[in-house]
């Protein structure tokens, strides 16, 4: 088993231990992966989210599952596209970076990650592909109890793309 993997499918159907949601800084639900979480997992997730009071673009906070088989969710907020000169690339390394620190906090041990970001915010799919690998990369080199990260693409585009990114970093 490799330690990144990359697949395709529904990130809510996944058996591990935290999926992330790309969420908005409110915490209290949107459409996208956002909506699919929190009908999968049930109107508790929204109430501990309300619990939370929102969260930073860039940052990162944990709930509980509820229905869903994963057993943690991180929600996330992914930055919105402006056109890349408003620290988009920074904010959104930071997402991954926060997101498995709560992860390594919490022991967690296997992790899925959508493209966030990539869908209503718009950010280029291909710039965020490289920096999602390359940050969760980073974050493996240093001591981590981390076993898995899987990154889940929404649709077959989306899975070539992440599947020769993956390819390009791991030849050079
Ligand atoms: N499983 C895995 N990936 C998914 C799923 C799913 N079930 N559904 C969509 N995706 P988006 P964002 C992919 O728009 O761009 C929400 O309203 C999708 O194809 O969900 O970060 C929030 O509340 C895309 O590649 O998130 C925020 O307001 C990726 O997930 C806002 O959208 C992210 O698309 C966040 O926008």
């Amino acid at each position: 088993m490799s330690l990144i993997e990359i697949n395709q499918g529904d990130i809510t159907q996944l058996s591990v231990d935290a999926i992330v949601n790309a969420a908005n800084s409110s915490l209290l639900g949107g459409g996208g992966v956002d909506g699919a979480i929190h009908r999968a997992a049930g109107p508790e997730l929204l109430a501990e989210c309300r619990e939370l009071r929102g969260c930073a673009t860039g940052e990162a906070k944990i709930t509980k599952g509820y229905n869903l088989p994963a057993k943690w969710v991180i929600h996330t907020v992914g930055p919105v596209w402006e056109g890349g000169n408003y620290k988009e690339d920074e904010l959104l390394a930071s997402c991954y970076r926060h997101s498995l620190a709560l992860a390594e906090q919490y022991q967690i041990k296997t992790i899925a990650f959508p493209a966030i970001s990539t869908g209503v915010y718009n950010f280029p799919m291909e710039r965020a592909c490289k920096i999602a690998i390359a940050e969760v990369k980073k974050f493996l080199l240093q001591t981590s109890s981390l076993e898995q990260v899987i990154f889940i693409c929404f649709g077959q585009t989306a899975f070539d793309l992440y599947s020769k990114t993956m390819q390009e970093v791991t030849e050079t």
